[in-house]
């Protein structure tokens, strides 16, 4: 089934608007890079699937989530971008580094998006454990992937 079809429970996806002539930017953490890859997917073929062209859409890595802010933000400066899509998944361990990792990310790319008024999409898995991410990247609980190309289509609408 094609992603422009899925049942995306969380939100409605009809009257999407159109980007065929959009460009997009998905930074991807290399952490945990069997979820982010799995993620990575979902969201480029989300894209595809709803009308954006393969050529428009710009692929960048950063090495861990902490590094998504800035990744971010080298994209979303450039005036020919139309939204940015952030993957991670900082899972949690023993120490608290998921909620400081977590935080920063969070409002990186909120600063992000306000200082270039564009969409910067928060596409990060914030797991307990790995299941829990394999649930969220193609399993029982679908793809964030998918969800967050969907975000940044429904908030290209409002501009
Ligand atoms: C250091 C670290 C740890 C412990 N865990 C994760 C993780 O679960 N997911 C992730 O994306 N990145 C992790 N990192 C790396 C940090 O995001 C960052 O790359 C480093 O602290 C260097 O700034």
């Amino acid at each position: 089934m094609s992603s422009a079809h899925k049942n995306l429970s969380v939100f409605s996806t009809t009257g999407l608007p159109d980007i065929s002539q959009k460009k997009f930017a998905i930074i991807v953490a290399e952490w945990n890079s069997e979820i982010t890859e799995a993620l990575f997917e979902g969201a480029y073929q989300t894209l595809v699937d709803n009308g954006a062209k393969a050529e428009n859409i710009i692929r960048a890595n950063v090495p861990g989530s902490f590094e998504l802010s800035f990744g971010s933000q080298v994209f979303a400066q450039k005036p020919e971008i139309a939204a940015v899509i952030a993957i991670g998944c900082v899972i949690q361990g023993e120490t608290k580094h998921n909620d400081y990792i977590n935080h920063a990310v969070a409002g990186g790319l909120t600063e992000v998006a306000l200082k270039y008024n564009k969409p910067v999409i928060f596409g990060v898995l914030t797991p307990n454990n790995q299941q829990q991410a394999l649930d969220r990247a193609g399993g029982i609980h679908g793809n964030k992937g998918d969800e967050a190309a969907i975000t940044a289509i429904k908030m290209l609408g409002l501009q």
